[in-house]
């Protein structure tokens, strides 16, 4: 297992543990055990305080919203000079690269669009991990740069589902010198 997919494993069981706990939490002080306990809640109090923690979940999601706005890994996918160009084709059920093989250390523009239904072009490195993904749509060209560090041969799959062969529908990226 790789790091990624190992720090994401541990990352989801403690979080659904957790939510595990808080749900465990809720459903008792909701249930009464005991069947004479009288109900001695304030709503009126209660009905009070819903605004201000209505206004604490905004402001706490609104920090944390723009606080991590400039960490959204958006690439730069304007047309530049130098840059090798790509053109994709998804199609039921394959991909059409070309040119199929490129070179490390330079910037690829990717030119996306789909002859018949809707795709997902994603490219996978050698250890299974995902490098970017964009949609192909038909009648639509999509744009991605992508600058490959390591030479070798990278995996294109399919993430949008497009028919009954779409498991099979993958291709290749070669890059070397
Ligand atoms: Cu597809």
């Amino acid at each position: 297992m790789n790091p990624t997919a190992l720090t994401i494993l541990i990352a989801y069981s403690a979080v659904s543990v957790l939510a595990l706990i808080v749900l465990l939490w809720v459903w008792k002080s909701t249930h009464s055990f005991d069947a004479d306990r009288e109900d001695t809640a304030d709503t009126e109090k209660l009905a009070h305080g819903e605004k201000p923690w209505f206004m604490f979940a905004v402001v706490c999601l609104a920090i944390l919203g723009l606080a991590t706005l400039a960490f959204i890994p958006y690439g730069d996918n304007a047309a530049a000079e130098g840059q090798q160009q790509v053109s994709v084709d998804g199609r039921q059920f394959a991909w059409v690269i070309n040119p199929g093989t490129i070179k490390p250390d330079i910037p690829v523009r990717f030119e996306v669009t789909a002859a018949d239904v809707n795709h997902g072009f994603a490219v996978y490195n050698d250890d299974n991990i995902l490098l970017f993904q964009i949609q192909a749509v038909p009648k639509s060209t999509s744009h991605i740069v992508y600058t490959f560090k390591e030479p070798g041969r990278y995996q294109v799959v399919c993430l949008e589902f497009c028919g009954v062969d779409h498991h099979n529908m993958i291709g290749a990226l070669q890059v070397s010198e």
